[in-house]
């Protein structure tokens, strides 16, 4: 379901597609007429021999970079313009931005801009204004999807766009829309014990529990926890999976669940615990303890030193390439932190 409306917003462009009839008067002057695509229109034009020049077609494009987008993926939203024979002076508009997403400046092209809270924003083109004739970009905005955001389709509205063109009045031109899908995505965080340093040795599968096909998926460190990068759920089949993190010297997490294809899975993990060094019961406690100081000996085992063969990485439970005291450390830590949270949960 959610495929088949990807491909059909793949097909909406914004379009306001305003023609206007112009009656050409002696005195040179033009009356454009009023169109039923465009709410208001004004301006005349004309020029020394009588004729009229002034543009007939208008044509506004709001475009996403992305059809798609998922949580915390960027993406960019571009306002084009293609006027026949027409320079650009500058103009004004209202940009509505859905609070499902934050943005960052919008940049234009060959202008400067100011820009208020309400999201009105006027823009004035250099010196002889801008030529116009093919599509023409009038500002990028680049776009990130907040974390938070829910899935579903948004509506980026551009309203009370004002463009002043040649020597003309300014001309009021109609609104222009742009829907993007905001896809539901499988994440999550899972929180790290003991100031982790690295994700080495550390992974996280997505197994579909029929077909057994399984799915690596995508870790990242910041300074207090591992995040899975979200991946939307349109890539997998509909079913039963089975989450699995784990690491060497760590307790190994699972879950299994039904995959939720319109709203997505975010989990939050705080049972990955670093110690388990010893026994096979996705525990830490006293034996692994045991187990790290008997091998730690009290001397530090450094990955740096050249063929140790004797560096172990699962009892480097910080990752910071070296097996000290700190890692015995951390294992009483997440000693405590696995008491309270019990075991393996
Ligand atoms: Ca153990
Ligand atoms: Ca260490």
């Amino acid at each position: 379901m959610i495929k088949s409306k990807g491909v059909l917003f793949l097909l909406v462009f914004c379009m306001i597609f305003s023609t206007y009839s112009i009656a050409a008067a002696n005195t040179g002057e033009a009356v454009i007429g009023e169109s039923d695509t465009v709410p208001k229109s004004g301006g005349s034009g004309g020029d020394d021999q009588g004729g009229t020049y002034f543009p007939g077609t208008f044509l506004l494009m709001l475009e996403a970079d992305k059809p798609e987008v998922k949580k915390g993926e960027s993406f960019s939203l571009v306002f084009s313009v293609e006027m026949e024979g027409s320079v650009l002076k500058g103009g004004s508009f209202t940009l509505e931005i859905p609070q499902q997403v934050e943005g960052g400046e919008p940049v234009f092209e060959e202008m400067t801009y100011e820009a208020d809270q309400d999201g009105n924003i006027t823009f004035t083109a250099g010196e002889g204004g801008i030529s116009i004739s093919e599509k023409t970009t009038i500002f990028t905005l680049p776009l990130t999807v907040k974390d938070d955001a829910k899935p579903g389709e948004i509506t980026f509205v551009l309203k009370n766009t004002v463009f002043a063109l040649d020597d003309d009045e300014p001309l009021e031109l109609g609104e222009c829309e742009k829907v993007v899908t905001i896809t539901a995505t499988l994440s999550g965080t899972i929180k790290t014990y003991g100031g982790l340093k690295a994700l080495s040795g550390i992974s996280a599968k997505l197994i579909n529990t029929g077909t057994e096909a399984e799915n690596e998926l995508e870790l990242t460190l910041d300074s207090s926890e591992i995040n899975i990068t979200p991946i939307s759920i349109n890539s997998f089949d509909e079913g039963m999976y089975k989450l699995s993190v784990f690491g060497a010297g760590f307790t190994t997490w699972e879950t299994e669940f039904e995959l939720d294809k319109e709203n997505g899975h975010n989990f939050s993990i705080t049972s990955f615990y670093p110690g388990d060094v010893y026994g096979d019961t996705n525990q830490v406690n006293f034996y692994d303890f045991h187990a790290l100081c008997s091998y730690l000996n009290g001397d530090v085992i450094s990955s740096e030193e050249e063929n140790n063969s004797k560096y172990n990485i699962k009892y480097d439970l910080n990752r910071d390439g070296k097996i000290d005291v700190n890692d015995a450390a951390v294992l009483v830590q997440t000693y405590i932190a696995s008491l309270e949270g019990g075991k393996n949960q």
